[in-house]
């Protein structure tokens, strides 16, 4: 893919083309998940694109976020794509069935995506309060205006999808992970038996040639019977835990609300809201308290649950370190660290790059180009850098830092990179790998 040029020759070199990347992806609205396979606004992806454009313009970061935020329901949920009028993308709007239940004027899916918006922002405003100035302003004003937008984000997933206590957040679509495939669904989706359903026609294999890199036709089905069962019952909260095939308690995503909580009660105490920062602070503990409880004193790692049968699902993914994300116990992070960093992960010295993959190197299901299989992911490294910076963890933020720039060297920003040769796959120039390049940069 791509022309020549390539590698990057030095790191001013791959700031300046990430930012290109991002400029190119800018359809003046909303920055795009990636030019050509999703021409589209993603829930979560945007968090990390507005950080990433923070570091050119906090002016255009916010306008991106605000631009995610004029798609939230009325029930408090960020759906996971916002779309834009670039057609080619399956399945689109017509295909969920969410005119209607989205706002007025905007067209959206009907599910959400992991909660690391609040997370991110703070890095935004913090940025911008420390550059001063015009930036600064801005950050506060936006900061005091939505705060009790993504307040009711976070009511919405703590009440709907997590109101029962456990600490854990469900999901009725693997989609809503945003780690569509992982085989930490595979039993969860064998049980999903797609009934009738209108005939559709992918797009996503048009544009990814190598179809073993993407999902199956199988799963495809399975995802689009997912999505029937929730527009039948037209989006509704209520029935949801009634009708829904598939229900998964996610790790993943709760330890990410935990942390999404914490940092909203510092933005809430910041900016004028300090009233509701007992709870998210509370929301926060529950969280935490509930991913520790997943923790397979075995292994080691944290697991998901399916709801529907009451089992864990304890497979090596990098949902395993879920605690590393909300900050578990210091017992448990420690054990943690130690396999993170062990043969089965970034220890493997088979590796191109001392990074985690999506699954454990050593895993029999690994499959090293397929999606969330195996490819390491350029986001994740940065995501959980970030994490374990929060509480003090220079030298491993610098570790992965230095592993993670040494791998986008290669220079497509790519979705997702094979493991042991380095080779960039699914999407090239996708917006939120040139947005964590800006990150590692700043
Ligand atoms: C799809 C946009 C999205 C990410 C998801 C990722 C993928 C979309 O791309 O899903 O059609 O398969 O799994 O996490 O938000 O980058």
């Amino acid at each position: 893919p791509g022309e020549a040029a390539y590698p990057i020759r030095d790191l001013g070199e791959l700031g300046q083309r990430a930012r290109d990347v991002l400029a190119a992806n800018d359809l003046g609205t909303m920055v795009t998940a990636a030019p050509n396979l999703y021409p589209h606004m993603w829930s979560w992806d945007a968090a990390f694109v507005a950080a990433g454009l923070s570091t050119m313009s906090v002016a255009r970061a916010l306008q991106e976020l605000d631009y995610l935020l004029a798609a939230q329901w009325n029930s408090g949920m960020i759906p996971h794509i916002v779309f834009s009028d670039v057609p080619g993308y399956f399945p689109d709007v017509e295909r969920w069935g969410t005119r209607g239940a989205s706002p007025e004027g905007v067209q959206s899916s009907g599910i959400c995506q992991p909660p690391v918006h609040a997370t991110l922002l703070r890095r935004i405003v913090e940025r911008a309060t420390a550059a001063g100035g015009e930036d600064g302003r801005l950050a506060e004003e936006f900061a005091r205006r939505t705060l009790p937008r993504w307040i009711d984000w976070h009511a919405w997933l703590r009440n709907t999808r997590g109101g029962d206590g456990s600490g854990l957040l469900t999901i009725y679509h693997g989609w809503e992970s945003g780690m569509d495939n992982s085989p930490r669904f595979d039993g969860p989706y064998s049980r999903v038996r797609p009934g009738e359903m209108e005939p559709f026609v992918r797009t996503d294999t048009l544009k990814v040639t190598d179809h073993s890199q993407r999902p199956s036709d199988e799963e495809y089905s399975r995802y689009l019977w997912l999505v029937q069962q929730m527009a039948d019952v037209g989006f509704d909260d209520a029935r949801l835990p009634k009708v829904m095939a598939f229900q998964v308690k996610d790790v993943f995503m709760s330890a990410i609300f935990a942390a999404a909580n914490e940092d909203l009660a510092v933005l809430a105490e910041q900016f004028g809201h300090s009233e509701e920062a007992p709870q998210l602070r509370q929301w926060s503990q529950e969280f935490r308290q509930g991913v520790d409880a997943t923790v397979d004193q075995g292994t080691g790692l944290a697991r998901d649950r399916d709801v529907l049968t009451g089992e864990w699902i304890g497979l090596p993914t990098i949902a395993g370190f879920a605690p590393l994300i909300s900050t578990g116990s210091q017992p448990l992070l420690d054990r943690q660290l130690g396999i993170f960093e062990g043969p089965d992960w970034t220890g493997d010295p088979r590796l191109a790059f001392p990074l985690p993959a999506s699954t454990s190197t050593t895993y029999e299901g690994l499959k090293p180009r397929q999606y969330w299989r195996g490819p390491v992911w350029p986001v994740m490294n940065w995501f959980l850098a970030h994490c374990l910076r929060r509480r003090g963890d220079e030298e491993r933020y610098r570790q992965l830092r230095e592993a993670s720039l040494a791998q986008l060297m290669e220079g497509h920003f790519g979705e997702y990179y094979e493991p042991f040769t380095g080779e960039p796959l699914g999407s090239m120039d996708q917006s939120w790998t040139a947005a964590v390049a800006l990150e590692w940069l700043a």
